[in-house]
Protein backbone atom coordinates (compact mmCIF):
# COMPACT_ATOMS: atom_id res chain seq x y z
CA UNK A 1 0.00 0.00 0.00
CA UNK A 2 1.83 3.43 -0.47
CA UNK A 3 0.50 6.66 0.94
CA UNK A 4 -1.01 9.15 -1.40
CA UNK A 5 1.48 11.35 -2.52
CA UNK A 6 1.05 13.43 -5.28
CA UNK A 7 -2.52 14.27 -7.52
CA UNK A 8 -1.30 12.68 -10.50
CA UNK A 9 -4.74 12.24 -11.25
CA UNK A 10 -4.80 16.19 -11.90
CA UNK A 11 -2.36 15.75 -15.27
CA UNK A 12 -4.07 12.53 -16.68
CA UNK A 13 -7.21 12.33 -18.94
CA UNK A 14 -10.02 10.18 -18.34
CA UNK A 15 -11.92 8.00 -20.35
CA UNK A 16 -15.34 6.21 -19.77
CA UNK A 17 -16.03 3.10 -20.55
CA UNK A 18 -19.55 1.91 -20.83
CA UNK A 19 -18.56 -1.54 -20.51
CA UNK A 20 -21.98 -3.05 -22.56
CA UNK A 21 -21.50 -1.32 -25.73
CA UNK A 22 -17.76 -1.05 -25.96
CA UNK A 23 -16.30 -4.29 -27.23
CA UNK A 24 -17.82 -7.31 -27.78
CA UNK A 25 -15.20 -10.48 -27.86
CA UNK A 26 -17.33 -13.36 -27.87
CA UNK A 27 -20.14 -12.31 -30.07
CA UNK A 28 -23.14 -12.44 -28.17
CA UNK A 29 -24.06 -8.96 -28.79
CA UNK A 30 -22.89 -7.29 -25.30
CA UNK A 31 -19.86 -5.60 -24.57
CA UNK A 32 -17.02 -7.65 -21.94
CA UNK A 33 -14.23 -7.06 -20.32
CA UNK A 34 -11.77 -8.88 -22.66
CA UNK A 35 -12.98 -6.91 -25.47
CA UNK A 36 -11.74 -3.51 -23.22
CA UNK A 37 -8.60 -5.70 -22.78
CA UNK A 38 -8.14 -6.14 -26.36
CA UNK A 39 -8.55 -1.98 -26.78
CA UNK A 40 -6.04 -1.03 -24.28
CA UNK A 41 -3.42 -0.15 -26.93
CA UNK A 42 -6.24 2.27 -28.73
CA UNK A 43 -6.79 3.98 -25.60
CA UNK A 44 -2.99 3.75 -24.95
CA UNK A 45 -2.03 5.83 -28.56
CA UNK A 46 -5.28 7.95 -27.80
CA UNK A 47 -3.29 9.79 -24.96
CA UNK A 48 -5.30 8.82 -21.84
CA UNK A 49 -4.31 8.07 -18.22
CA UNK A 50 -7.09 6.80 -16.77
CA UNK A 51 -10.15 4.64 -17.54
CA UNK A 52 -13.35 4.68 -15.19
CA UNK A 53 -15.29 1.85 -15.72
CA UNK A 54 -19.67 2.11 -15.32
CA UNK A 55 -20.43 -0.80 -12.92
CA UNK A 56 -19.34 -4.31 -14.09
CA UNK A 57 -20.58 -5.97 -10.79
CA UNK A 58 -23.30 -8.78 -10.95
CA UNK A 59 -26.57 -7.24 -11.49
CA UNK A 60 -30.47 -8.05 -12.97
CA UNK A 61 -29.21 -5.21 -15.15
CA UNK A 62 -32.84 -2.93 -14.66
CA UNK A 63 -30.42 -0.26 -15.03
CA UNK A 64 -27.76 -1.66 -16.70
CA UNK A 65 -25.54 -2.58 -13.61
CA UNK A 66 -26.22 0.52 -11.60
CA UNK A 67 -28.47 -2.07 -9.59
CA UNK A 68 -25.59 -4.19 -8.09
CA UNK A 69 -26.68 -7.59 -6.73
CA UNK A 70 -23.02 -8.35 -5.06
CA UNK A 71 -20.60 -6.26 -5.30
CA UNK A 72 -17.58 -8.55 -5.23
CA UNK A 73 -18.15 -10.47 -8.25
CA UNK A 74 -18.53 -9.46 -12.08
CA UNK A 75 -21.56 -9.93 -13.74
CA UNK A 76 -21.22 -13.01 -16.08
CA UNK A 77 -22.05 -11.24 -19.52
CA UNK A 78 -18.99 -8.95 -18.95
CA UNK A 79 -16.09 -11.69 -18.05
CA UNK A 80 -14.66 -13.23 -14.56
CA UNK A 81 -12.79 -11.59 -11.70
CA UNK A 82 -10.08 -13.49 -13.76
CA UNK A 83 -10.50 -11.09 -16.80
CA UNK A 84 -10.76 -7.95 -14.56
CA UNK A 85 -7.74 -9.12 -12.65
CA UNK A 86 -5.64 -9.52 -16.46
CA UNK A 87 -7.02 -5.91 -17.36
CA UNK A 88 -5.91 -4.30 -14.34
CA UNK A 89 -2.61 -5.94 -14.97
CA UNK A 90 -2.64 -5.28 -18.87
CA UNK A 91 -3.78 -1.60 -18.41
CA UNK A 92 -0.84 -1.05 -15.54
CA UNK A 93 1.23 -1.91 -18.08
CA UNK A 94 0.45 0.90 -20.47
CA UNK A 95 0.15 3.01 -17.38
CA UNK A 96 -3.50 3.12 -17.26
CA UNK A 97 -4.80 3.37 -14.34
CA UNK A 98 -8.73 2.23 -13.57
CA UNK A 99 -11.42 3.39 -11.17
CA UNK A 100 -14.43 1.76 -10.93
CA UNK A 101 -18.31 3.19 -10.65
CA UNK A 102 -19.44 2.93 -6.58
CA UNK A 103 -23.58 2.50 -6.82
CA UNK A 104 -23.83 2.79 -2.68
CA UNK A 105 -26.83 5.08 -2.80
CA UNK A 106 -29.01 1.85 -2.88
CA UNK A 107 -28.27 -2.34 -4.36
CA UNK A 108 -30.32 -4.24 -6.82
CA UNK A 109 -33.64 -5.25 -5.16
CA UNK A 110 -32.00 -9.20 -5.76
CA UNK A 111 -28.89 -8.22 -3.39
CA UNK A 112 -29.00 -10.77 -0.74
CA UNK A 113 -29.24 -7.75 1.92
CA UNK A 114 -32.27 -7.02 0.33
CA UNK A 115 -34.06 -10.37 -0.06
CA UNK A 116 -33.54 -10.53 3.36
CA UNK A 117 -34.17 -7.22 4.48
CA UNK A 118 -38.17 -8.27 2.50
CA UNK A 119 -38.70 -11.44 4.78
CA UNK A 120 -39.66 -9.33 7.90
CA UNK A 121 -39.73 -6.90 10.43
CA UNK A 122 -37.41 -8.12 12.79
CA UNK A 123 -35.06 -9.85 9.89
CA UNK A 124 -31.00 -8.66 11.11
CA UNK A 125 -30.91 -7.02 7.50
CA UNK A 126 -33.86 -4.90 8.05
CA UNK A 127 -32.50 -2.11 8.80
CA UNK A 128 -29.89 -2.04 5.84
CA UNK A 129 -32.89 -0.26 3.79
CA UNK A 130 -35.66 2.32 4.60
CA UNK A 131 -38.57 0.51 5.85
CA UNK A 132 -41.83 2.90 7.07
CA UNK A 133 -45.49 2.16 7.26
CA UNK A 134 -47.78 4.10 5.05
CA UNK A 135 -50.25 6.67 5.77
CA UNK A 136 -53.78 5.85 6.36
CA UNK A 137 -55.89 6.77 3.53
CA UNK A 138 -59.36 7.01 4.94
CA UNK A 139 -60.95 3.98 2.39
CA UNK A 140 -62.02 0.96 3.59
CA UNK A 141 -60.95 -1.88 0.93
CA UNK A 142 -60.09 -4.91 1.48
CA UNK A 143 -56.80 -4.49 -0.46
CA UNK A 144 -54.44 -3.25 1.93
CA UNK A 145 -52.77 -0.74 -0.25
CA UNK A 146 -55.99 0.78 -1.43
CA UNK A 147 -55.84 1.70 2.68
CA UNK A 148 -52.49 3.58 2.87
CA UNK A 149 -50.68 6.17 1.37
CA UNK A 150 -46.75 6.36 0.78
CA UNK A 151 -45.10 7.48 4.18
CA UNK A 152 -44.30 10.71 2.49
CA UNK A 153 -44.69 13.04 -0.51
CA UNK A 154 -40.72 12.00 -2.21
CA UNK A 155 -40.48 11.60 -6.03
CA UNK A 156 -38.15 9.45 -7.95
CA UNK A 157 -35.30 10.52 -9.91
CA UNK A 158 -37.22 8.19 -12.70
CA UNK A 159 -40.82 9.65 -11.84
CA UNK A 160 -43.41 8.46 -9.71
CA UNK A 161 -43.67 7.93 -5.90
CA UNK A 162 -40.09 7.02 -4.10
CA UNK A 163 -41.48 4.73 -2.06
CA UNK A 164 -42.91 0.59 -3.30
CA UNK A 165 -45.26 -1.33 -1.06
CA UNK A 166 -44.36 -4.40 0.12
CA UNK A 167 -47.60 -6.79 0.63
CA UNK A 168 -45.34 -9.39 2.93
CA UNK A 169 -44.58 -6.92 5.95
CA UNK A 170 -46.87 -4.31 4.69
CA UNK A 171 -44.79 -1.51 4.47
CA UNK A 172 -43.24 0.61 2.05
CA UNK A 173 -39.30 0.74 1.36
CA UNK A 174 -37.57 3.97 -0.09
CA UNK A 175 -36.32 4.01 -3.51
CA UNK A 176 -35.01 7.41 -5.62
CA UNK A 177 -34.41 5.44 -8.26
CA UNK A 178 -35.96 2.38 -9.72
CA UNK A 179 -38.40 0.41 -8.05
CA UNK A 180 -35.51 -2.75 -8.28
CA UNK A 181 -32.90 -0.06 -6.49
CA UNK A 182 -34.15 0.58 -3.37
CA UNK A 183 -32.19 3.15 -1.17
CA UNK A 184 -29.36 2.21 1.59
CA UNK A 185 -30.10 3.27 5.07
CA UNK A 186 -27.16 4.92 5.95
CA UNK A 187 -28.35 5.66 10.04
CA UNK A 188 -27.26 2.33 10.11
CA UNK A 189 -23.45 2.05 11.27
CA UNK A 190 -23.47 -2.14 9.49
CA UNK A 191 -23.95 -0.88 5.86
CA UNK A 192 -21.08 1.94 5.86
CA UNK A 193 -18.97 -1.09 7.54
CA UNK A 194 -19.91 -3.40 4.63
CA UNK A 195 -19.07 -0.27 1.97
CA UNK A 196 -15.77 0.10 3.61
CA UNK A 197 -15.02 -3.70 3.13
CA UNK A 198 -16.34 -3.53 -0.73
CA UNK A 199 -14.07 -0.41 -1.30
CA UNK A 200 -10.80 -1.96 0.14
CA UNK A 201 -11.51 -5.53 -2.04
CA UNK A 202 -11.26 -3.66 -5.42
CA UNK A 203 -8.37 -0.95 -4.04
CA UNK A 204 -6.51 -4.15 -3.32
CA UNK A 205 -6.94 -6.14 -6.31
CA UNK A 206 -4.84 -2.12 -7.71
CA UNK A 207 -7.94 -0.43 -8.92
CA UNK A 208 -6.90 3.77 -8.40
CA UNK A 209 -10.53 5.17 -6.99
CA UNK A 210 -13.95 5.20 -7.85
CA UNK A 211 -16.72 7.58 -9.53
CA UNK A 212 -19.22 7.63 -6.80
CA UNK A 213 -22.51 7.97 -8.29
CA UNK A 214 -25.19 10.05 -6.83
CA UNK A 215 -22.94 10.22 -3.74
CA UNK A 216 -24.21 13.46 -2.29
CA UNK A 217 -27.80 12.18 -1.71
CA UNK A 218 -27.19 8.66 0.31
CA UNK A 219 -27.47 10.50 3.42
CA UNK A 220 -31.32 11.31 4.09
CA UNK A 221 -31.49 13.56 7.24
CA UNK A 222 -35.64 13.14 7.65
CA UNK A 223 -38.39 11.48 6.23
CA UNK A 224 -40.68 14.24 6.59
CA UNK A 225 -42.89 15.78 3.77
CA UNK A 226 -40.77 17.68 1.17
CA UNK A 227 -41.86 21.07 -0.34
CA UNK A 228 -44.03 20.21 -3.42
CA UNK A 229 -42.08 20.72 -7.08
CA UNK A 230 -42.39 20.07 -10.21
CA UNK A 231 -39.49 17.29 -9.85
CA UNK A 232 -37.87 15.76 -6.81
CA UNK A 233 -39.84 16.52 -4.13
CA UNK A 234 -38.29 15.50 -0.93
CA UNK A 235 -34.87 17.01 -2.14
CA UNK A 236 -34.19 19.24 0.57
CA UNK A 237 -34.26 15.96 2.90
CA UNK A 238 -31.01 14.42 1.18
CA UNK A 239 -28.84 16.62 -0.95
CA UNK A 240 -25.75 17.25 0.40
CA UNK A 241 -26.83 16.55 4.53
CA UNK A 242 -24.55 16.93 7.34
CA UNK A 243 -24.63 13.08 7.16
CA UNK A 244 -22.90 12.53 4.01
CA UNK A 245 -19.82 14.76 4.79
CA UNK A 246 -19.75 12.77 7.62
CA UNK A 247 -19.67 9.47 6.06
CA UNK A 248 -17.38 10.84 3.18
CA UNK A 249 -14.80 11.67 5.46
CA UNK A 250 -15.26 8.99 7.39
CA UNK A 251 -14.62 6.80 3.94
CA UNK A 252 -11.86 9.01 3.59
CA UNK A 253 -9.62 8.56 6.92
CA UNK A 254 -10.89 4.97 7.02
CA UNK A 255 -10.21 3.52 3.43
CA UNK A 256 -8.95 5.91 0.58
CA UNK A 257 -6.09 7.66 2.82
CA UNK A 258 -4.13 4.67 2.86
CA UNK A 259 -4.04 4.07 -1.50
CA UNK A 260 -2.84 5.71 -4.03
CA UNK A 261 -6.39 6.67 -4.83
CA UNK A 262 -9.10 9.15 -5.88
CA UNK A 263 -12.71 9.71 -6.30
CA UNK A 264 -14.66 11.78 -8.17
CA UNK A 265 -18.26 12.24 -6.62
CA UNK A 266 -21.49 12.94 -9.16
CA UNK A 267 -23.16 14.66 -7.17
CA UNK A 268 -26.72 15.69 -8.36
CA UNK A 269 -28.38 19.34 -7.65
CA UNK A 270 -25.55 20.99 -6.59
CA UNK A 271 -24.87 24.35 -6.35
CA UNK A 272 -21.07 25.79 -6.45
CA UNK A 273 -21.25 26.34 -2.33
CA UNK A 274 -22.35 22.57 -1.91
CA UNK A 275 -19.61 21.34 -4.36
CA UNK A 276 -17.01 23.42 -2.70
CA UNK A 277 -17.79 21.41 0.46
CA UNK A 278 -18.00 17.86 -1.16
CA UNK A 279 -14.27 18.62 -2.77
CA UNK A 280 -12.88 21.22 -1.33
CA UNK A 281 -8.97 20.06 -0.30
CA UNK A 282 -8.81 21.01 3.16
CA UNK A 283 -12.08 19.11 3.72
CA UNK A 284 -10.88 15.72 3.29
CA UNK A 285 -13.50 14.05 1.27
CA UNK A 286 -13.78 14.17 -2.59
CA UNK A 287 -11.32 15.40 -4.54
CA UNK A 288 -13.51 16.25 -7.25
CA UNK A 289 -17.30 16.15 -8.10
CA UNK A 290 -19.26 16.19 -11.45
CA UNK A 291 -21.94 18.95 -11.61
CA UNK A 292 -24.90 19.13 -13.80
CA UNK A 293 -25.09 23.03 -14.35
CA UNK A 294 -23.98 23.16 -17.57
CA UNK A 295 -26.09 20.11 -18.51
CA UNK A 296 -29.39 21.75 -17.47
CA UNK A 297 -28.80 25.03 -19.77
CA UNK A 298 -30.39 23.39 -23.04
CA UNK A 299 -33.96 22.25 -21.25
CA UNK A 300 -36.80 24.10 -19.51
CA UNK A 301 -37.34 22.10 -16.08
CA UNK A 302 -35.89 18.72 -17.08
CA UNK A 303 -34.28 17.14 -20.00
CA UNK A 304 -37.59 16.07 -21.21
CA UNK A 305 -38.07 19.93 -22.99
CA UNK A 306 -35.60 20.40 -24.78
CA UNK A 307 -35.21 24.43 -25.94
CA UNK A 308 -32.85 25.65 -28.26
CA UNK A 309 -29.26 25.34 -27.35
CA UNK A 310 -28.11 29.23 -26.11
CA UNK A 311 -24.50 29.02 -25.81
CA UNK A 312 -24.57 31.89 -24.02
CA UNK A 313 -26.29 30.88 -20.87
CA UNK A 314 -23.98 27.58 -21.24
CA UNK A 315 -20.70 29.72 -21.57
CA UNK A 316 -21.72 31.70 -18.21
CA UNK A 317 -22.39 28.70 -16.15
CA UNK A 318 -18.92 27.17 -17.51
CA UNK A 319 -17.09 30.12 -16.36
CA UNK A 320 -18.77 30.39 -13.06
CA UNK A 321 -17.91 26.51 -12.54
CA UNK A 322 -14.57 27.18 -13.43
CA UNK A 323 -14.14 30.60 -10.78
CA UNK A 324 -15.82 29.09 -8.02
CA UNK A 325 -14.35 25.82 -7.51
CA UNK A 326 -10.68 25.29 -7.40
CA UNK A 327 -10.78 22.19 -9.53
CA UNK A 328 -13.29 20.76 -11.63
CA UNK A 329 -14.42 17.55 -13.04
CA UNK A 330 -14.72 18.76 -16.81
CA UNK A 331 -16.96 16.64 -18.88
CA UNK A 332 -20.03 17.18 -21.80
CA UNK A 333 -20.81 13.76 -22.65
CA UNK A 334 -21.79 10.64 -20.28
CA UNK A 335 -23.54 7.52 -20.47
CA UNK A 336 -26.48 9.38 -19.25
CA UNK A 337 -26.13 12.49 -21.60
CA UNK A 338 -27.08 12.73 -25.17
CA UNK A 339 -24.25 13.24 -27.51
CA UNK A 340 -22.57 16.48 -27.21
CA UNK A 341 -22.27 17.24 -31.04
CA UNK A 342 -25.50 16.93 -31.37
CA UNK A 343 -26.53 19.00 -28.98
CA UNK A 344 -23.86 21.66 -28.58
CA UNK A 345 -22.51 21.01 -31.65
CA UNK A 346 -23.81 20.37 -35.17
CA UNK A 347 -23.59 16.91 -36.28
CA UNK A 348 -24.45 17.40 -39.85
CA UNK A 349 -23.08 19.67 -42.11
CA UNK A 350 -20.49 21.27 -39.14
CA UNK A 351 -19.74 17.74 -37.79
CA UNK A 352 -16.16 17.53 -37.99
CA UNK A 353 -15.38 21.35 -37.02
CA UNK A 354 -17.62 21.33 -34.08
CA UNK A 355 -17.03 18.06 -32.75
CA UNK A 356 -13.11 19.57 -32.54
CA UNK A 357 -14.31 22.45 -30.93
CA UNK A 358 -16.07 20.75 -28.53
CA UNK A 359 -12.95 18.61 -27.36
CA UNK A 360 -10.96 22.39 -27.41
CA UNK A 361 -13.43 23.49 -24.50
CA UNK A 362 -12.83 19.95 -22.78
CA UNK A 363 -9.30 19.61 -23.13
CA UNK A 364 -8.30 23.25 -22.23
CA UNK A 365 -10.51 24.10 -18.76
CA UNK A 366 -8.94 23.83 -15.36
CA UNK A 367 -9.89 20.49 -14.05
CA UNK A 368 -9.79 16.72 -15.11
CA UNK A 369 -11.03 15.91 -18.48
CA UNK A 370 -13.25 13.27 -18.76
CA UNK A 371 -14.17 11.85 -22.46
CA UNK A 372 -16.89 9.21 -22.85
CA UNK A 373 -16.26 6.23 -25.26
CA UNK A 374 -17.27 7.68 -29.06
CA UNK A 375 -16.62 11.30 -28.39
CA UNK A 376 -13.53 10.99 -29.89
CA UNK A 377 -14.99 10.37 -33.25
CA UNK A 378 -17.55 12.28 -32.54
CA UNK A 379 -20.15 9.46 -32.23
CA UNK A 380 -23.82 11.77 -32.73
CA UNK A 381 -27.30 10.42 -31.14
CA UNK A 382 -28.77 7.48 -32.68
CA UNK A 383 -31.90 9.12 -34.12
CA UNK A 384 -34.00 6.24 -32.91
CA UNK A 385 -37.08 5.61 -34.94
CA UNK A 386 -39.44 3.78 -32.29
CA UNK A 387 -39.97 3.34 -29.04
CA UNK A 388 -39.22 -0.49 -29.46
CA UNK A 389 -35.28 0.40 -29.77
CA UNK A 390 -35.33 2.14 -26.77
CA UNK A 391 -34.01 -0.24 -23.75
CA UNK A 392 -33.63 2.71 -21.19
CA UNK A 393 -35.56 2.06 -17.92
CA UNK A 394 -35.88 5.79 -17.61
CA UNK A 395 -37.52 6.47 -20.46
CA UNK A 396 -39.99 3.61 -20.25
CA UNK A 397 -40.87 5.46 -16.31
CA UNK A 398 -41.07 8.66 -18.43
CA UNK A 399 -43.28 7.37 -21.02
CA UNK A 400 -45.15 5.64 -18.62
CA UNK A 401 -45.99 8.93 -16.90
CA UNK A 402 -46.20 10.98 -20.07
CA UNK A 403 -49.44 8.41 -20.87
CA UNK A 404 -51.30 9.37 -17.76
CA UNK A 405 -50.63 12.61 -18.63
CA UNK A 406 -52.29 12.14 -21.61
CA UNK A 407 -49.27 13.79 -23.72
CA UNK A 408 -50.30 12.64 -27.59
CA UNK A 409 -47.85 9.83 -28.80
CA UNK A 410 -45.77 11.74 -31.11
CA UNK A 411 -44.87 14.30 -28.30
CA UNK A 412 -44.11 11.44 -25.89
CA UNK A 413 -41.74 9.91 -29.06
CA UNK A 414 -40.30 13.33 -29.48
CA UNK A 415 -39.12 13.70 -26.13
CA UNK A 416 -37.74 10.45 -25.52
CA UNK A 417 -36.36 9.93 -29.04
CA UNK A 418 -34.27 13.51 -28.58
CA UNK A 419 -33.82 13.13 -24.79
CA UNK A 420 -32.97 9.19 -24.02
CA UNK A 421 -29.79 8.04 -22.19
CA UNK A 422 -29.84 5.36 -24.89
CA UNK A 423 -28.38 7.93 -27.53
CA UNK A 424 -25.41 7.62 -25.61
CA UNK A 425 -25.02 3.71 -25.68
CA UNK A 426 -24.98 2.78 -28.65
CA UNK A 427 -22.22 0.78 -29.54
CA UNK A 428 -19.01 2.13 -30.04
CA UNK A 429 -18.46 2.56 -33.93
CA UNK A 430 -15.01 1.04 -34.58
CA UNK A 431 -14.82 0.10 -38.39
CA UNK A 432 -17.11 -0.46 -41.24
CA UNK A 433 -17.93 -4.00 -40.96
CA UNK A 434 -21.00 -5.55 -39.83
CA UNK A 435 -22.45 -4.16 -36.17
CA UNK A 436 -19.58 -1.33 -36.61
CA UNK A 437 -16.93 -3.85 -35.56
CA UNK A 438 -18.44 -3.83 -32.28
CA UNK A 439 -19.73 -7.72 -32.12
CA UNK A 440 -17.50 -9.98 -34.37
CA UNK A 441 -19.69 -10.97 -37.87
CA UNK A 442 -22.26 -13.12 -37.86
CA UNK A 443 -23.23 -13.60 -34.67
CA UNK A 444 -25.86 -12.34 -32.36
CA UNK A 445 -27.31 -8.77 -32.67
CA UNK A 446 -25.99 -6.42 -30.56
CA UNK A 447 -27.93 -5.92 -27.36
CA UNK A 448 -28.92 -1.96 -28.32
CA UNK A 449 -28.81 -1.17 -32.05
CA UNK A 450 -25.99 0.33 -34.08
CA UNK A 451 -26.21 4.31 -34.86
CA UNK A 452 -26.43 3.64 -38.53
CA UNK A 453 -23.52 6.59 -39.59
CA UNK A 454 -20.90 3.99 -38.29
CA UNK A 455 -20.06 3.46 -42.22
CA UNK A 456 -18.81 7.15 -42.21
CA UNK A 457 -18.21 7.75 -38.48
CA UNK A 458 -15.85 5.37 -36.85
CA UNK A 459 -12.52 4.43 -35.37
CA UNK A 460 -10.74 2.76 -38.01
CA UNK A 461 -11.33 5.61 -40.49
CA UNK A 462 -10.34 8.40 -38.47
CA UNK A 463 -6.68 6.57 -37.98
CA UNK A 464 -6.19 6.76 -41.00
CA UNK A 465 -6.76 10.16 -41.57
CA UNK A 466 -4.44 12.78 -39.97
CA UNK A 467 -7.28 15.34 -40.29
CA UNK A 468 -10.04 13.31 -38.28
CA UNK A 469 -11.45 14.54 -35.27
CA UNK A 470 -9.73 11.19 -33.87
CA UNK A 471 -6.10 12.78 -35.05
CA UNK A 472 -7.40 15.91 -33.45
CA UNK A 473 -8.12 14.44 -30.15
CA UNK A 474 -4.51 12.83 -29.69
CA UNK A 475 -2.87 16.06 -31.01
CA UNK A 476 -4.68 17.89 -28.24
CA UNK A 477 -4.06 15.42 -26.06
CA UNK A 478 -0.29 15.66 -26.25
CA UNK A 479 -0.30 19.09 -26.24
CA UNK A 480 -2.28 19.11 -22.88
CA UNK A 481 0.14 17.03 -21.34
CA UNK A 482 3.27 19.17 -22.34
CA UNK A 483 1.59 22.54 -21.01
CA UNK A 484 1.99 23.88 -17.69
CA UNK A 485 -0.47 26.64 -18.06
CA UNK A 486 -3.57 24.08 -19.94
CA UNK A 487 -2.51 21.66 -16.90
CA UNK A 488 -3.01 23.23 -13.97
CA UNK A 489 -2.76 27.00 -14.86
CA UNK A 490 -5.15 30.03 -13.80
CA UNK A 491 -8.22 30.24 -15.78
CA UNK A 492 -9.59 33.66 -16.21
CA UNK A 493 -12.57 34.48 -18.64
CA UNK A 494 -12.22 36.95 -21.15
CA UNK A 495 -15.21 39.37 -22.89
CA UNK A 496 -15.50 38.08 -26.19
CA UNK A 497 -18.67 38.67 -29.21
CA UNK A 498 -21.78 36.75 -28.42
CA UNK A 499 -21.39 33.18 -28.54
CA UNK A 500 -17.68 33.38 -28.57
CA UNK A 501 -15.76 31.62 -25.27
CA UNK A 502 -12.87 33.29 -24.98
CA UNK A 503 -10.42 32.79 -21.85
CA UNK A 504 -6.74 32.67 -20.76
CA UNK A 505 -4.84 29.74 -18.31
CA UNK A 506 -1.44 30.80 -17.10
CA UNK A 507 0.89 29.17 -15.24
CA UNK A 508 4.16 31.00 -13.78
CA UNK A 509 5.52 32.79 -17.16
CA UNK A 510 3.14 30.96 -19.49
CA UNK A 511 0.05 31.82 -20.87
CA UNK A 512 -2.66 30.72 -23.41
CA UNK A 513 -5.59 31.75 -24.92
CA UNK A 514 -8.79 30.22 -26.19
CA UNK A 515 -10.88 31.50 -28.65
CA UNK A 516 -14.41 28.81 -29.31
CA UNK A 517 -17.02 29.97 -31.62
CA UNK A 518 -20.07 28.06 -30.55
CA UNK A 519 -21.99 29.82 -33.65
CA UNK A 520 -22.58 28.74 -37.45
CA UNK A 521 -21.94 32.86 -37.82
CA UNK A 522 -18.34 34.34 -38.69
CA UNK A 523 -16.89 36.04 -35.93
CA UNK A 524 -14.90 39.40 -35.21
CA UNK A 525 -12.79 39.58 -32.58
CA UNK A 526 -13.18 42.40 -30.58
CA UNK A 527 -9.75 44.97 -30.19
CA UNK A 528 -9.07 43.39 -26.78
CA UNK A 529 -8.70 40.18 -27.24
CA UNK A 530 -6.79 41.10 -30.86
CA UNK A 531 -4.51 43.01 -28.95
CA UNK A 532 -3.90 40.20 -26.35
CA UNK A 533 -3.37 37.68 -29.15
CA UNK A 534 -1.15 39.26 -31.68
CA UNK A 535 2.40 38.39 -30.81
CA UNK A 536 1.37 34.88 -30.47
CA UNK A 537 1.55 31.42 -31.59
CA UNK A 538 -1.62 29.66 -32.86
CA UNK A 539 -0.84 25.79 -30.75
CA UNK A 540 -3.58 24.61 -32.08
CA UNK A 541 -6.52 25.21 -34.60
CA UNK A 542 -9.90 23.13 -35.98
CA UNK A 543 -9.57 25.23 -39.08
CA UNK A 544 -5.58 24.37 -39.51
CA UNK A 545 -4.67 27.86 -39.21
CA UNK A 546 -1.17 28.48 -38.43
CA UNK A 547 -0.41 32.47 -39.16
CA UNK A 548 -1.53 34.76 -36.03
CA UNK A 549 -1.26 37.75 -38.55
CA UNK A 550 -4.43 38.80 -39.68
CA UNK A 551 -6.53 36.48 -37.07
CA UNK A 552 -9.28 38.80 -36.65
CA UNK A 553 -12.30 36.70 -37.26
CA UNK A 554 -13.19 33.04 -36.23
CA UNK A 555 -15.19 30.96 -38.85
CA UNK A 556 -18.67 29.02 -37.67
CA UNK A 557 -17.32 26.63 -34.52
CA UNK A 558 -13.84 27.50 -34.56
CA UNK A 559 -11.42 26.75 -31.73
CA UNK A 560 -8.14 27.58 -31.08
CA UNK A 561 -5.44 27.67 -28.77
CA UNK A 562 -2.81 30.61 -28.78
CA UNK A 563 0.37 30.25 -26.99
CA UNK A 564 0.85 34.13 -25.93
CA UNK A 565 3.72 35.72 -23.52
CA UNK A 566 3.49 37.80 -20.58
CA UNK A 567 4.87 40.72 -22.54
CA UNK A 568 1.90 41.13 -24.55
CA UNK A 569 -0.70 41.33 -21.95
CA UNK A 570 -2.11 44.85 -22.32
O1 LIG B 1 -29.94 10.68 -16.09
C1 LIG B 1 -30.44 11.43 -15.33
C2 LIG B 1 -31.63 12.19 -15.62
O2 LIG B 1 -32.12 11.80 -16.80
C3 LIG B 1 -29.92 11.74 -14.03
O3 LIG B 1 -30.87 12.29 -13.19
C4 LIG B 1 -29.33 10.50 -13.39
O4 LIG B 1 -30.35 9.65 -13.01
C5 LIG B 1 -28.56 10.95 -12.21
O5 LIG B 1 -27.53 11.73 -12.71
C6 LIG B 1 -27.98 9.77 -11.46
O6 LIG B 1 -27.24 8.98 -12.32
C7 LIG B 1 -26.57 7.88 -11.83
O7 LIG B 1 -27.35 7.07 -10.98
C8 LIG B 1 -28.47 6.42 -11.59
C9 LIG B 1 -28.12 5.72 -12.90
O8 LIG B 1 -29.30 5.38 -13.57
C10 LIG B 1 -27.27 6.58 -13.79
O9 LIG B 1 -26.89 5.87 -14.94
C11 LIG B 1 -26.09 7.02 -12.99
O10 LIG B 1 -25.15 7.74 -13.74
C12 LIG B 1 -28.97 5.43 -10.57
O11 LIG B 1 -27.90 4.63 -10.13
CA1 LIG C 1 -19.77 -10.31 -25.07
Amino acid sequence: MTQKGNAWWKDKAVYQIYPRSFCDSNGDGIGDIPGITSKLDYLKDLGIGIMWLSPVYCSPNDDNGYDISNYRDIQKEFGTLKDMKKLISEAKKRDIRIIMDLVINHTSDEHPWFTESRKSTGNPYRDYYIWRKGKRNHKHSSDALQNQKPPNNWSSFFTGPAWHYDTLTDEFYLHLFSRKQPDLNYNNPKVLAEIKEILKFWLDLGISGFRCDVINVIYKSSLKDGKKRLALTGREHYVSQDGCHTILKELKRDVFSAYDCFTVGETVLVDTAMAHDLCSSERGELDMVFSFEHMDTDHINNKWFKTKFKPGKFIKVITKWQSCLDWNANYLENHDQIRSVSRFGNDTKYHDVSAKMLAVLLLTLRGTPFIYQGEEIGMTNAYFSDLSEIKDVESHYVNELAKKMHFPPSIRWKMIQKSSRDNARTPMQWNTQEHAGFSPKGKSEPWIRVNSNFRTINVENQSKNKDSILSFYKCLLSLRSGKKSILKGSFFALPGPKDVFCYEREFEDERCIILINFSQKTKKLTNVIQSHIKNGTILCSNYNHTDISCFVTLNPYEAVIIETSQGDKS
